[in-house]
């Protein structure tokens, strides 16, 4: 075995050699896997992007010609490169030619700004850094691109799709060279492939490093599961680079069965149904946030789009079981609820359970050798059907974050079990059913905020004592933020909307991503404490959900 990832925690031998044994972990790598489908599925649309159609075969050979481009640009096996592309098939093609390369990419989410990605060059010494120009989201990732280099003199590399200023143009990575030998060195189907992010409990997202071998078991397993075959085609309107648009069973399910990924870079109703309608989707991932605003659209329009899909996937947070109803019996709808971690562990309802099973749980794990505990708060066991922590350990799911010793003590035990965070039941049935979480932590729709780092960041402003971010029930989204501040007046003080307003623009020159700037402030002079003296989050929770409408 060559060096395993300096920072990251190898599978236990025995383990390995189990998986292995098991037929879980097959060798193979992230490079010959899409070798192989190129050459079992050459002529097959792999990716619908706009006005373009791509092969297996084309798909194949950018990767190549791009690996190549790359080489000689000067990055190597080894490195690592950070990568925050919109929904794009050069999304793919890179990611890819890095693997091809042995560089490991860094997943980064359009969403990110520099506290973020300074974070990410900051743990990895990346050499390189892939982005539009603008994305989708009408932000200028180029800025962003020269305060990080400004920081970090070892980012020599960025690559830009569309107007690259004075970078260097992504697009040009595609064209037709001859491909070098050398070029070509994947690493071994053991080690790191990439780094993937969670969303977070403690500040910035933690680094996931996921090995060639479980990550494909996974995908294959879920490809299975989701009964994808080469007529699927599955729309993809999350950001492409999320664990569960990529692996569950995502866009590699999809290339793992020669299969085309729709690509789209909003995730409104009126573009997904235009998609769905023009490439004849049959399978689409949503987090629930979407699923309102899709059921609205079909419901105004008398229009029956949903249940054409041969599956709806919806996951990253929990799905109230109302909509989950309404979704089967009104619209009648294909539904698949997925309950995964970038960490590893992903359940899926499967398509033979009851609607009952389907509408109220979470579903089951993907494999005989996924262990799951349910523990007290002591780490005792709970009775069956009782509500426990979550811990898990298996086939796919890491040993440790990247560089975390400190972290990794308490979020892994001293047996390899990952602490998610979670609190769960598993029924008599086996199911499970995600009940909430222990970790301090805000799923806004599926976008995890961990409310340390924006009250970090709100109390580096002058005026504010003292910053608790707590969750707010929200419809749509099912939580939403509300930040409490204590602040401290000055003359010719402004209104707290004005207040609220550059408090917010604040947040965001401190480059915090825009789905963790608050959705409401609130500006109170005396906070609720513990009898311990910690700020009683619980009384704030209280006070907002009294006022929430
Ligand atoms: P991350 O660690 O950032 O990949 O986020 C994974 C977390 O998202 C899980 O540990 C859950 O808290 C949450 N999550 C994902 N899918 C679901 C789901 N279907 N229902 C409830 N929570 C979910
Ligand atoms: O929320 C997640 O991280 C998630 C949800 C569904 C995930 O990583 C996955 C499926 O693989």
């Amino acid at each position: 075995m060559q060096n395993y990832l300096a920072g990251a925690v190898p599978y236990p031998e025995q383990f390995a050699n189990l998986y292995r044994q098991k037929g879980y972990w097959i060798g193979q790598n992230l490079s010959d896997f899409l070798q192989q489908s190129a050459s079992q599925y050459a002529e097959n649309i792999a990716i619908f992007d706009a006005e373009i159609e791509i092969n297996y075969q084309q798909f194949n050979q950018w990767v190549s010609y791009c690996a190549t481009h790359l080489y000689q640009h000067g990055l190597r096996a080894g490195d690592k490169a950070v990568v925050q592309m919109p929904n794009c098939y050069q999304f793919y093609v890179v990611f890819f030619a890095l693997i091809r390369l042995g560089v490991l990419p860094i997943m980064s989410l359009p969403a990110h700004r520099h506290a973020e990605l300074n974070s990410f060059f900051q743990q990895t010494g990346a050499k390189a850094y892939f982005c539009a120009d603008f994305g989708a989201q009408k932000f200028d990732y180029r800025e962003l691109a020269r305060k990080c280099q400004a920081v970090n003199p070892e980012l020599q590399h960025i690559f830009v799709l569309g107007d690259q200023a004075e970078f260097s143009s992504l697009a040009d990575l595609l064209q037709q060279t001859a491909i070098l030998e050398q070029a070509i060195n994947p690493s071994s189907a053991d080690q790191v492939a990439f780094l993937q992010l969670s969303g977070g409990s403690t500040g910035i997202p933690k680094l996931i490093p996921r090995t060639h071998d479980d990550y494909l078991y996974s995908v294959r397993e879920s490809a299975n599961i989701c009964q994808l075959e080469q007529n699927s085609r599955l729309l993809m309107v999350l950001p492409a680079a999320h664990n569960f648009s990529m692996s569950s069973a995502g866009a590699l399910g999809i290339f793992y069965v020669g299969g085309a990924v729709v690509l789209g870079t909003d995730p409104s109703p009126e573009t997904a149904f235009h998609l769905i309608r023009k490439h004849q989707v049959t399978d689409a991932c949503l987090v629930p946030a979407l699923v309102r605003p899709w059921m609205d659209k079909a419901r105004k329009d008398q229009d029956d789009i949903l249940s054409t899909l041969r599956c709806l996937q919806v996951g990253g947070a929990r799905l109230p079981d109302t909509v989950a109803t309404a979704l089967i019996q009104e619209f009648n709808v294909k539904l698949q609820q997925v309950f995964g971690m970038a960490e590893g562990l992903v359940n899926y309802t499967r398509f033979d359970m009851s609607a009952e099973q389907i509408i109220h749980t979470q579903g089951i794990k993907i494999s005989e050798d996924d262990e799951i505990l349910v523990l007290d708060d002591n780490d005792q066991p709970v009775a069956i059907g009782q509500i426990g922590h979550l811990l898990t350990r298996g086939p796919y799911t890491i040993r440790g974050y990247y560089q975390a010793a400190e972290h990794n003590a308490r979020s892994f035990t001293p047996d390899g079990f990952y602490r998610t965070g979670d609190l769960v039941r598993i029924r008599e049935d086996g199911c499970i059913v995600v009940e909430g979480r222990s970790k301090e932590q805000i799923n806004r729709g599926g976008e995890k905020i961990a409310t340390e780092e924006v009250e970090q960041a709100l109390v580096t402003h002058p005026q504010v004592r003292l910053a608790a971010l707590v969750a707010m029930p929200d419809e749509m989204l099912g939580e939403k933020s509300c930040a409490f501040i204590a602040w401290q007046t000055q003359d010719n003080e402004p209104s707290a909307i004005r207040r609220g307003m550059q408090l917010r623009q604040y947040l965001k020159d401190y480059g915090l991503a825009t789905y963790k700037i608050p959705d409401r402030i609130e500006f109170i002079e005396q906070f609720p404490y513990t009898a311990f003296g910690k700020i009683d989050k619980k009384v704030l929770r209280k006070q907002v959900e009294a006022e929430a409408v």
